[in-house]
């Protein structure tokens, strides 16, 4: 009988201080496999004198059933404590923003933010407008006639709504920024502009942006100085760069800017068309008419503007052959940047 007492006194405190469920399955096997302490004393059960037996078959079942039941409380027990355990090691906080973002800019956001960047550098504040423009800022105020081919139906998208258009330029944010504010003013208008080509050199949506100064003294040189600096800047190279003239309604005298062939050094290939220059921006002194139009003094104030295409100007840069590929979304291509 103290046998029974003893191992029952041992089976609870080895089970109570089983600290996984692998070591509960060897306490298991220990006392009730088939070689266990337990399964050992209900086979001496025969052995026992007919007198004690009933007594100590009894004794000997009721332990077997304690232990089993304790086995089974602790199991229980442990697997819960497993489960909070896995629970505290392996949560993840999904609150918490990736370490590194996923995706890369646009290279046309890259060269759009690079323009802005030095022109700020220098002084420009950035202006943005709506693309959804009045037909009047995007052409009367700029002294683009009515007859204009521009204004064509071919052209130009003109919006349902009587006097509104998809603006074919940035100029009509220079247009409401001369309206708003006096002079000084030294501002970049960045954004889309829409205009009806589409073919293989032409988009019928691109990014433009042009710039704008008026004060009292702003001047040619001053005008051929600020491009100059930029288009260095921009390419990060000593190019050379040439004024040739030009027309545009809205300005007078009028340029168009050239810079020596990136591609070939000015030594002639396909790009430049075996010219070794290549045709990167417009510009001009801003025609007083358009001064006096957003009531400006055209006799004290001098104006200055230039825009340039930021399509072409990634192209040249990134060395693209194809407008297209900016707009396919092609991750093979933007990958790269
Ligand atoms: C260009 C070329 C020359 C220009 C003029 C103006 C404004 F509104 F001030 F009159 N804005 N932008 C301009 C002048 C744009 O782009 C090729």
């Amino acid at each position: 009988m103290t046998e029974v007492d003893e191992l029952r006194e041992s089976a609870l405190k080895e089970i109570k201080n089983t600290k996984d469920l692998n070591d509960l399955q060897r306490v298991r096997s220990e006392y009730l496999g088939r070689k266990g302490k337990v399964t050992f004393l209900l086979k001496k059960i025969r052995e026992i004198p007919p007198e004690e037996r009933k007594e100590f078959g009894r004794k000997v079942n009721q332990l077997k059933e304690e232990v089993e039941e304790l086995i089974k409380e602790r199991e229980k027990e442990l697997k819960e404590r497993e489960i909070e355990e896995e629970l505290e090691k392996e949560w993840e906080d999904l609150t918490i923003p990736p370490f590194r973002p996923v995706g890369s800019l646009h290279p046309i956001t890259l060269t759009l933010r690079r323009i802005l960047r030095i022109f700020t550098a220098m002084g420009f504040t950035v202006r943005e407008g709506p693309e959804v423009e009045l037909e009047s800022y995007n052409f009367d105020m700029l002294n683009i006639p009515p007859d204009h081919p521009a204004r064509e139906m071919q052209d130009t998208f003109y919006i349902n709504k009587e006097g509104y258009l998809l603006r074919t330029h940035t100029s009509p944010v220079q247009i409401r920024t001369m309206l708003e504010e006096k002079p000084p003013i030294q501002m970049v208008a960045p954004g889309k502009v829409y205009r009806r080509d589409d073919d293989p050199t032409h988009s019928p949506m691109f990014h433009q942006v042009e710039g704008l100064v008026v004060s009292e003294d702003a001047s040619f040189p001053q005008m051929k100085y600020t491009i100059e600096t930029f288009l260095k800047e921009f390419f990060q190279q000593d190019l050379p760069v040439r004024l040739r003239t030009s027309y545009f309604p809205f300005t007078e005298p009028s340029a168009e800017v050239d810079i020596g062939c990136v591609i070939c050094g000015q030594k002639g290939c396909r790009v430049c068309k075996e010219t070794g220059w290549l045709e990167v921006m417009g510009c001009g002194m801003v025609h007083p008419q358009v001064l006096e139009n957003c009531g400006i003094d055209s006799d004290l104030y001098q104006g200055f503007a230039f825009g340039m295409g930021v399509e072409r100007l990634a192209m040249l840069y990134y060395r693209i052959d194809n407008i297209k590929i900016f707009y396919e979304n092609d991750l093979r291509f933007l990958r790269q940047f």
